[in-house]
């Protein structure tokens, strides 16, 4: 029996999880917590999508929106169908949902790269970018099946009016389908990115070194609108932004074609994927088309996922360089670093009982030090040679990561983890503002404040009480057919 066979045989029979009908949230200080998060997400509504921050990030993102979707249904529902209704309208032909999508009515100048960087409608045309609305060329994590089925889950009768999972499930299905057809560059099963904003974790240090093959487009060539509004020592460097901009141009300059000199297969951006494959199989069961080839390709994913990407004596997952070893050109080779990205899978269910336990163990462990030095998990190993407190993605904590984990931790039964993890997400989140990232150690805010998606996954969370755990409450609090556990 080869590797991935022995590890899916032990696959456990029933991982459950996942989401709560909407629960009232009750006390005092979450009432005015509540009242507070959802003043951001109105502050930073445009009229069909929500922006992550009216300065920083002014147009329409991919993942935010799924992340902001699933805050937003306990808010208004309708306002979380039209968020991702907004986003998928912007598909492209070849099933690829952008990573921005740009609002016209905002000056060029506010955000870098803008619309007449990515040329969409022109460079894209082989691709069949859409004409009338302008969008990046590249993509961002696969979080929108499961935002649509979490939304939906919040008011089924106005989803069901609506025909809302009627509307959106050829395009969800489509967009699987290009990230698992197109976007397979390493012929094993698993997606890659071409680009280190399509992780959405833009500079984090597992790039560095697929990231120095670039030559980075002179500094002269383009101007950086961020530094407007972040401080220079929170966001990434000019270097890394040369590397950006020079693969983005390649790519945009290839048609948008696959085959640049970046591709990755990232931990995170592959259960998020795997998560959404069994939210799409959960729509397609509601929506009475067959759902069992989804939750089957969900775990041949999962099995890819374990084989190509688990490091059993880092106990976690690591990044697959596919343009890295001998010659550049064979099935790449495991980056040696520690990014938050490699504990993300494990909010799926399905995964062997032995990379639970490691995982658990490495983040509480002295990399990532939760419950011990951090309270919120750092984004970046803590002991890591390239670890920064305060730049972006190369150790501050995020909180879209914080509920990702809190998720797997409750799913996988460690209850009271769990529960100072939702706490922590709550107490910061309230505590700067909504911001963007906080230092890890002190929780200083960083970035921008009044975040969509730290408002959004904070209201998700008000929404969960604590000390609730998937195997005491089964369908109650989180409800296991929302992630492919329990198949009724
Ligand atoms: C580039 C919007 C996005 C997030 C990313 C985050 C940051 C953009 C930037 O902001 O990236 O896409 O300009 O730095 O890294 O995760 O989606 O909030």
């Amino acid at each position: 029996m080869d590797r991935t066979a022995q590890l899916t045989a032990r696959l456990p029979e029933r991982a459950t999880a996942y989401d709560p009908p909407a629960a009232p949230p009750a006390p005092a200080s979450s009432a005015s917590l509540h009242a507070r998060a959802a003043r951001v997400l109105t502050a930073n509504w445009t009229g069909a999508s929500t922006v992550p921050s009216r300065s920083l990030y002014p147009h329409q993102w991919s993942w935010d929106s799924a992340f902001i979707a699933i805050g937003l249904r306990h808010v208004s529902p309708l306002r979380a169908q039209t968020e991702l209704e907004t986003l998928l309208a912007a598909q492209w032909g070849d099933g690829r949902v952008p990573h921005i999508v740009f609002n016209p009515s905002v000056p060029l100048d506010a955000y870098f790269p803008s619309p007449d960087f990515w040329r969409s409608s022109t460079a894209g045309r082989a691709a069949g970018a859409p004409r009338t609305v302008q969008t990046s060329g590249i993509v961002q994590p696969p979080v929108h099946a499961l935002a649509a089925w979490l939304v939906h889950r919040a008011d089924p009768g106005l989803s069901r009016a609506r025909g809302f999972l009627a509307r959106v499930y050829p395009r969800l299905a489509a967009w699987h389908r290009y990230l698992l057809h197109r976007r397979d560059l390493g012929g094993g099963g698993l997606v890659s990115v071409v680009h280190p904003w399509e992780q959405g974790m833009d500079n984090s240090p597992c790039w560095d070194v697929p990231l120095a093959r670039v030559t980075p487009a002179p500094a002269r060539s383009f101007r950086r609108a961020d530094l407007d509004h972040g401080a220079a020592g929170d966001r990434p460097t000019d270097l890394d932004y040369g590397r950006y901009v020079r693969l983005a141009a390649d790519y945009r300059d290839s048609g948008y074609a696959e085959g640049g000199a970046f591709a990755v297969e990232d931990p995170a951006f592959n259960a998020l994927l795997i998560a959404s494959e069994h939210a799409l199989a959960r729509i397609a069961g509601e929506l009475g088309a067959p759902a069992t080839a989804r939750h089957a390709r969900a775990q041949r994913l999962t099995a890819a996922l374990v084989d190509r990407l688990w490091d059993a004596e880092r106990g976690m997952f690591l990044c697959r360089d596919l343009r890295g070893g001998e010659g550049g050109g064979g099935s790449g080779v495991l980056v040696p670093e520690l990014g938050v990205s490699g504990l993300v899978p494990l909010l799926l269910p399905g995964l062997p009982r032995e990379v639970v336990t490691a995982l658990v163990r490495t983040l509480r462990g002295p990399h990532f030090g939760l419950g011990g030095r951090t309270r919120l998990v750092p984004s970046y190993d803590l002991l890591g040679a390239a670890f920064d407190p305060h730049r972006y993605w190369r150790g501050p904590a995020w909180f879209n990561t914080g509920w990702l984990l809190e998720r797997g931790l409750r799913l996988h039964g460690v209850t009271a983890a769990a529960d100072t993890l939702r706490e922590a997400v709550l107490d910061l989140a309230g505590a700067t503002g909504f911001a963007e990232y906080v230092d890890p150690f002190t929780g200083e805010a960083c970035g921008t404040t009044g975040f969509g998606w730290t408002a959004a996954l904070a209201l998700d969370l008000l929404h969960r009480p604590p000390g609730t755990s998937v195997s005491s409450t089964g369908t109650g609090t989180f409800d296991s057919r929302d992630m492919g556990g329990d198949r009724r």
